[in-house]
């Protein structure tokens, strides 16, 4: 049973156990739950770009700061529905759609919207949102649509969250996933480290996620990526260990979660992201641009995924690997086969097949 009531001293336990103890038991909570070779690919979408009118200070879409993020209006539907092609031959089965909103009004722009959210759906292909504060009955809209996540981070801890974010509140996110939590949408949600915050902060994050029942089906870790003309222009990049560490401590908090090494990537090797994958991470953002900012090239993570002997997941797929698989690897010996996730064309067809059981 998954445990929800997590605080903030045995999550930092955990954070600053020995590096590979910590390696050891993230990626056995890891091997419990998912097949540790099957990685969840997203594509992301700014939609909407620039122009914000929140003052968060990592981001570089906010109006208030000046960054060289060119603002343009909502994107068309048939834009979406191309660039949503462009993902799915790609081999992204998820995209997620980004605008520089503070929250979503009713009206011509949100209809468009919920055209994209069906249009994407059409596509067969898992559909997000990230469009800032919704209302129960907004969320309820996108899910009739067919949305099947939206994505909405709690970025830092409470205390921490005023010196990043003065106008909105930690609250206000709680209320938004929580109307999200109302419908069938899925739960997106997640941070950044490297803003100068605290370990504690980090972990008082963990905790605010963690002990939301049911927890997050998806928890992005993005490195911020320190934009010129952004209050965090200055910030040093995060040292792979850190991200390491919390990738870990978040797979042992949220067993069953997606874990997603978001923004950040560019700064990372292999061998770190190896590490990242190693320590429960099984999903990323692909694509040569996250919203505003530069992510690895398509082929290079292709690359790296063969070198890794990593999968792209198919859409749908709600769980990377049911827990009993791990306990018929030894069934599978003794019939002359190889464990499945020995054997990567065939994991996915075998997932949605247990899963259709
Ligand atoms: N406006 C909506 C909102 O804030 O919820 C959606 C878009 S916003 C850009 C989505 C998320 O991107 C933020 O919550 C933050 O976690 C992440 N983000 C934005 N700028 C970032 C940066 N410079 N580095 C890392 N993550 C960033
Ligand atoms: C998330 O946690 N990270 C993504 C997605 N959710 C929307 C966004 C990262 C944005 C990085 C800065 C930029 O490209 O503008
Ligand atoms: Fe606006 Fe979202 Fe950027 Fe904050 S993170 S400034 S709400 S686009």
């Amino acid at each position: 049973m998954t445990k929800h009531d997590w605080t903030k001293e045995e999550i930092l336990e955990i954070y600053n156990k020995p590096l590979m103890e910590l390696l050891y038991e993230a990626a056995t909570v890891h091997r419990k739950y998912h097949d540790p070779n099957a990685v969840q690919v997203s594509t992301l979408l700014s939609i909407k770009t620039g122009g914000c009118p929140e003052d968060c200070g990592y981001c570089p879409q906010a109006a208030r700061y000046h960054t060289d993020v060119e603002g343009n209006d909502l994107m068309s539907v048939q834009q979406v529905k191309a660039q949503a092609l462009r993902a799915k031959s790609s081999g992204s089965s998820r995209v997620c759609m980004g605008a520089a909103w503070r929250n979503v009004k009713d009206g011509p722009e949100f209809d468009n919207v919920l055209e994209m959210v069906r249009t994407i759906n059409k596509l067969d292909m898992e559909v997000c949102c990230t469009l800032g504060m919704l209302t129960e009955n907004q969320a309820q809209r996108l899910a009739e649509a067919g949305l099947y996540a939206y994505n909405h981070n709690l970025d830092t801890s409470e205390e921490y969250y005023k010196e990043v974010i003065s106008t909105r509140g930690f609250e206000d996110r709680l209320q938004t996933i929580d109307n999200v939590r109302k419908t069938n949408v899925t739960v997106c949600s997640g941070g950044i480290i490297g803003m100068g915050e605290e370990i504690e902060d980090r972990a008082g994050m963990l905790v605010a996620l963690s002990t939301l029942n049911p927890q997050p089906e998806s928890v992005p870790i993005n490195a911020l990526v320190a934009v010129d003309g952004t209050p965090m222009e200055e910030e040093k990049p995060v040292a792979i260990w850190d991200m390491i560490r919390m990738v870990a401590t978040t797979r042992i908090v949220m067993p069953q979660t997606q874990v997603r090494l978001s923004a950040g990537r560019t700064q990372m090797s292999r061998e770190g992201q190896a590490m990242c994958f190693f320590a429960g991470a099984n999903s990323i953002f692909a694509g040569d641009k996250l919203l505003t900012t530069p992510n690895p090239d398509v082929n290079e993570d292709m690359e790296m995924f063969k070198l890794l002997g990593l999968n792209p997941m198919k859409p749908f797929t709600k769980k990377s690997q049911p827990k009993t698989v791990e306990a018929s690897e030894s069934e599978l010996t003794s019939l002359g086969e190889k464990p499945k996730w020995t054997r990567p064309d065939h994991t996915i067809e075998r997932n949605l097949a247990a899963q259709n059981k």
